[in-house]
């Protein structure tokens, strides 16, 4: 598979779910932009059939190479960075995984009840990466014990392997040269943003700001046919700087990363 037909296959499943995305990106065009993509990102567990080990063969297949590594200890989380060997303007690819054993023992066992269903060669194709849910479907009850102890969890029992987010790069925008414009196009569009440690994530002299919706809602359907109305995915912005070297930074900030996950919470 080339890269143009993953982030096809990717961005449809991913604005099913998140139609704001679209929206906002038809903005941009409407105004004359063309919108490239910083990065996309992908949540999953750890000691299951999909990974972030698992994963990321997948990944080299498409070119794509791990370049930075990341802990988040009060999400129980890790996380790898990857590019694309040859081709630059190929999104960035940001995993991340649960670390599982971390969470209390009725969340491992929640989440093994999950997990032990996934085939264990469920991992063949990069079009793993927009599989979803790869269970039957969780509890209400289990969904917000989960909740309750890692809304990462929470959202990865309900949608499953697929993009939580796409990103916009805020460097390839002609109209809109600042995080803060941007910002103020979504506000006045009326989308609510991620307001977590403040609207904009880093700085420039950390050579990263970021900034991003809160994630779509969508009805899903739980175990015995139960309904309820939850957070599915979010759309990021990115602007990144030069370093002393003249080098654009082309990494992700721990500080910025750990707010922007904020942005699937149920609240
Ligand atoms: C990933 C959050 C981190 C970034 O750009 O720092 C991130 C997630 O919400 O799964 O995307
Ligand atoms: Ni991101």
């Amino acid at each position: 598979m080339n890269t143009n037909d993953f982030f096809d296959s990717l961005w449809s499943k991913y604005t099913q779910i998140t139609p704001q995305a679209q929206r906002i990106q038809s903005l941009f065009q409407d105004q004359g932009e063309t919108v490239l993509n910083d990065h996309v990102a992908f949540r999953t567990f750890n000691n299951s059939p999909i990974e972030l080990e698992k994963l990321e063969p997948q990944l080299s297949a498409l070119g794509y190479k791990a370049y930075g590594a990341f802990r988040f200890e009060n999400k129980h989380l890790k996380a790898r960075c990857y590019k694309h060997e040859s081709d630059t303007l190929a999104p960035k690819i940001f995993l991340s995984e649960l670390i599982t054993e971390e969470l209390p023992a009725v969340c491992q066992e929640i989440i093994t009840k999950l997990t032990e269903q996934i085939a264990l060669n469920a991992v063949q194709s990069p079009d793993i990466f927009w599989a979803g849910t790869l269970w039957d479907k969780i509890s209400e009850e289990d969904y917000l014990t989960l909740a309750e102890h890692s809304e990462y969890a929470a959202w990865l029992s309900t949608m499953g392997l697929q993009a939580n987010h796409f990103t916009v790069s805020i460097n390839h925008l002609k109209k809109f040269p600042t995080i803060e414009e941007v910002n103020s196009l979504l506000q006045n569009e009326g989308y609510t943003l991620n307001s977590v440690g403040g609207i904009v994530k880093g700085s420039p002299q950390l050579y990263l700001e970021q900034s991003s919706t809160m994630a779509d809602k969508v009805e899903v359907t739980f175990a015995n046919d139960i309904k309820r109305t939850i957070p599915s995915c979010f759309y990021e912005f990115a602007k990144r700087h030069k370093q002393p070297d003249g080098v654009l930074f082309d990494s992700f900030i721990e500080g910025n990363a750990d707010k922007i996950f904020d942005s699937t919470n149920a609240q």
